[in-house]
């Protein structure tokens, strides 16, 4: 179904999904915030020594799940910890329970909780709620994109030369020293650089005109899910290498004008392989 076509049915289910996202992430992000231990530590490592995982990412998943099963026990759900729901209703919860986890873990402001929900693939909602900036940024297919309610849009693109550009690294030490590379490579040609620490707030950040792009190599689905649909609906281009959408191969977002030339220098420097 087009996105510009009216269905009630579409638009009743958009809804009450971005109804329970907002829910969802506010008790969690409240959580998160209001009740982070002073001496917060690492639970477990997943990839490498520098992937950490706390208690507060476990605890904030299972908060999260808890309410989508409870609300819509037939959908689907994957989370960054582990939550794995086949589901029957066609719809899939796709969670980040704290992005921005070392962020959190150091006491650093920038960190996020997103949901994302997708039926039969498509996202058709996401919500992004980064607590200590005091926002909330969402979108629906085909409805637009908010940040604490007024409407986000994208930064006009700039010239490449004066494009603000966000980016992150990965967790292990191979792929961050290629990663520094193509960094070496791309920062004489721009403005200047972020590394804020999460791809969701990035990717907000693009669709609220604060970066006026950002790529990644190496996101998860639940890393990219939400903002993906916030940065598209506040007027962002989104992808990978050129053709392809985006994925842990390669995220790319930034305004018509600018994600072009972005994302065809960033295939010239190989930014979408180790
Ligand atoms: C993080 C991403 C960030 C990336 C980090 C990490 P996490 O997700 O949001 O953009 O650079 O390496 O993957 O692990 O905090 O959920």
């Amino acid at each position: 179904m087009r996105s510009d076509v009216t269905d009630p049915v579409n638009d009743q289910l958009k809804a009450e999904l971005l109804e329970l996202a907002l829910e969802a992430a506010h008790r969690a992000g409240d959580f998160l915030r209001d009740g982070r231990p002073a001496d917060l530590g690492v639970a477990a490592t997943k990839s490498s020594a520098v992937d950490v995982v706390t208690e507060m990412d476990i605890a904030s998943e299972k908060l999260i799940t808890g309410l989508i099963a409870d609300r819509r026990p037939d959908d689907g759900v994957i989370g960054e910890e582990g939550a794995s729901v086949e589901g029957t209703s066609g719809v899939q919860w796709v969670i980040d329970p704290i992005d921005g986890t070392v962020n959190y873990l150091y006491g650093l402001p920038s960190w996020a909780v997103s949901i994302a929900a997708r039926k039969d693939g498509e996202t058709l909602v996401g919500v992004v709620h980064a607590p200590l900036r005091g926002e909330t940024y969402r979108a629906v297919l085909g409805e637009g994109a908010q940040v604490n309610g007024h409407p986000a849009r994208v930064r006009p693109a700039p010239a490449f030369g004066l494009a603000l550009v966000g980016t992150g690294f990965g967790y292990l030490a191979e792929r961050r020293a290629r990663q520094a590379e193509v960094l070496r490579r791309l920062v004489p040609e721009v403005r200047d650089i972020r590394r804020g620490g999460s791809a969701a707030i990035d990717l907000c950040d693009v669709a609220t005109g604060r970066l006026d792009a950002y790529y990644e190599r190496g996101l998860n689905p639940w890393d990219y899910a939400a903002g993906d649909l916030i940065a598209r609906e506040a007027g962002a281009l989104t992808g990978g290498r050129p053709g392809e959408p985006l994925s842990t191969e390669l995220t790319v977002a930034a305004p018509p004008g600018l994600f072009e030339p972005l994302q065809a220098r960033l295939e010239d420097l190989g930014a979408w392989h180790d």
